[in-house]
């Protein structure tokens, strides 16, 4: 699909989402969400041939798109991986100026200023995430945070394509800003965990065409707040990981955020071992004031809750599921219960699978089985409640396959078919990260997900709130302010919104 301007960027239309590309950015944007529809005019760089049999990867195509704030390349790496957990190092060689003055030279190319590391092998934290090293005018090497040059990599899921961003600005002391016309070159190195090589290819050329103006505010968001709800919409459901427990200890930023964003039902992640229904349901009132609040929440140490202001009656079959293990049953990290929107009534799950691991690790098999469990009750609950719909929200933590997504909705729609997985962006609608940690070695990713009933639910819109990236001036008006340089929580609150009382139910 041709990005399209005229969409709001965070204004769903229920007949054009699904799986996949949705047009949100300004036309001619890439949009960092692992899906590659937007690079179908750039043309091919460079194009490796399959020629690294029995390596971790073989490289194939790059790419590359300059905008007037960031440079993005594609990268095909001809093998299902983690970019992150990777079997050996995937460097990403630029000569972003294309100046030979500037930088050093590595592997024969010259002039390199800029090395992306995808999994460095080196260092405390060899073998996952990214690190960047930027070289100076004098071809000294500066290992750096990927957020310091507010690099993005998508998917977070498996796969055997990338898109990769970083800013074109403030690169080095020499690279202040990538000017247009700029002769860009650059390699893709594979080495593996013995520093081997194991794949490169050739050096490729990219020729800057924008200028890197500063950012142009987007004409759509003057004409529509994002963070508004949808017109038709009558069911806000918000879904926030809140970092182990943080939502208890810090009360104040996470009630500021609730209250701008104004939800009907929470699904809340990583609540302390001692949080009850109790707790939050007193922290509701005090906080988020006159309504009644009901609270579920699940057992164990970092439990997740439903919270609503909607009569909610709590599932403790959901509360209940557990994994066998060798050393006994583990809890499932899942709460829910059925809320009556008025419409339909909602079915809802706030869940939190097991995390880290990469395709094919124990950690996915677990989230394989906990994903099995989850949707085995949902279905036999929904048996109970026919007249309802689904909604599955929280912290999937997906740095593994996106199998164990497919498997989640699979077929468990009230028609039959499956559920949707909503596709959430941004502000500016440029990322669906999640998460972001820059004292972790991972770049921003999508961890959280909201999959919902498309059958008997409209979706109406929807964004993910990350207040660092929005324009100051919505996060002013929303009295989010505070939140921009101190986020509460390493995930970012994830928002649907939806129609349950669609007059033309499908
Ligand atoms: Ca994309
Ligand atoms: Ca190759
Ligand atoms: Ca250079
Ligand atoms: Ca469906």
């Amino acid at each position: 699909m041709h990005l399209n301007a005229t969409l709001h960027p965070c204004l769903f239309l229920a007949s054009v989402v699904s799986i996949g590309s949705i047009g949100l950015a300004q036309d001619g944007q890439v949009v960092m969400d692992g899906s590659f529809s937007d690079w179908a005019d750039a043309p091919v760089l460079v194009e490796d041939p399959q020629d690294a049999p029995g390596a971790f990867v073989d490289l194939g195509t790059v790419r590359v798109i300059d905008d007037q704030e960031f440079i993005n390349l594609q990268l095909g790496v001809g093998r299902q991986v983690n970019a992150q957990k990777l079997d050996g190092t995937i460097q990403v060689i630029l000569n972003v100026d294309g100046s030979t003055r500037s930088g050093t030279t590595l592997h024969d190319l010259e002039g390199a200023d800029l090395a992306i590391e995808l999994t460095p092998q080196e260092g405390e934290r060899a073998g996952m995430g990214c690190s960047v090293i930027t070289f100076d005018r004098k071809g000294r090497p500066r290992r750096r945070s990927p957020y310091d040059i507010d690099m993005v990599l998508a998917p977070t899921t498996a796969s055997d394509w990338f898109e990769i961003r970083f800013r074109r600005t403030n690169l080095t002391d020499s690279v202040k800003t990538i000017r247009p016309r700029a002769k860009m070159t650059g390699r893709v190195i594979a080495v593996d965990r013995n520093q081997r090589i194991v794949d490169q290819t050739d050096q490729f050329t990219h020729e800057v065409t924008t200028s890197g103006a500063r950012r142009r505010a987007n004409p759509e968001l003057n004409r529509r707040d994002p963070l508004e709800r949808s017109e038709d919409a009558d069911t806000r459901v918000v879904s926030w990981n809140a970092e182990r427990g943080a939502f208890i200890e810090n009360p104040a930023p996470f009630a500021r955020m609730l209250r701008a964003l104004d939800p009907d039902v929470i699904a809340i992640q990583e609540l302390p071992g001692d949080c009850t229904p109790q707790v939050l349901e007193s922290w509701f009132k005090k906080y988020m004031g006159k309504d009644d609040w009901t609270a579920t929440v699940c057992r164990g140490n970092l439990r997740t809750a439903v919270v609503s202001r909607k009569p909610f009656t709590s599932i403790q079959e959901l509360a209940d599921l557990s994994r066998p293990t060798t050393r006994g049953s583990i809890p499932v990290r899942c709460a829910g219960g059925l809320v009556q929107t008025g419409g339909t009534p909602i079915l809802i799950a706030s869940i939190h699978l097991k995390c880290c691991g990469s395709v094919g690790s124990r950690e996915d098999e677990v989230r394989e089985l906990e994903t099995d469990l989850i949707r085995k009750a949902v279905g036999r609950l929904m048996k109970k409640h026919p007249d309802a719909s689904i909604v599955i929200a929280g912290d999937f933590n997906l740095v593994g396959g996106e199998h164990v997504l497919q498997q989640m909705i699979h077929e468990i729609d009230t028609d039959g078919s499956d559920l949707q997985v909503a596709d959430l962006y941004q502000v500016g609608g440029r990322t669906n990260a999640t998460w972001a940690d820059r004292g972790q070695p991972f770049v921003p990713g999508r961890l959280d997900y909201i999959v919902f009933g498309d059958d008997r639910l409209g979706l109406e819109g929807g964004l993910v709130v990350d207040v660092a990236n929005m324009p100051s001036s919505l996060s002013k008006k929303h009295k989010l302010d505070s939140l921009r340089t101190k986020a509460p929580s390493d995930h970012f609150p994830i928002v649907l919104d939806l129609d349950t009382s669609r007059d033309d139910p499908s």
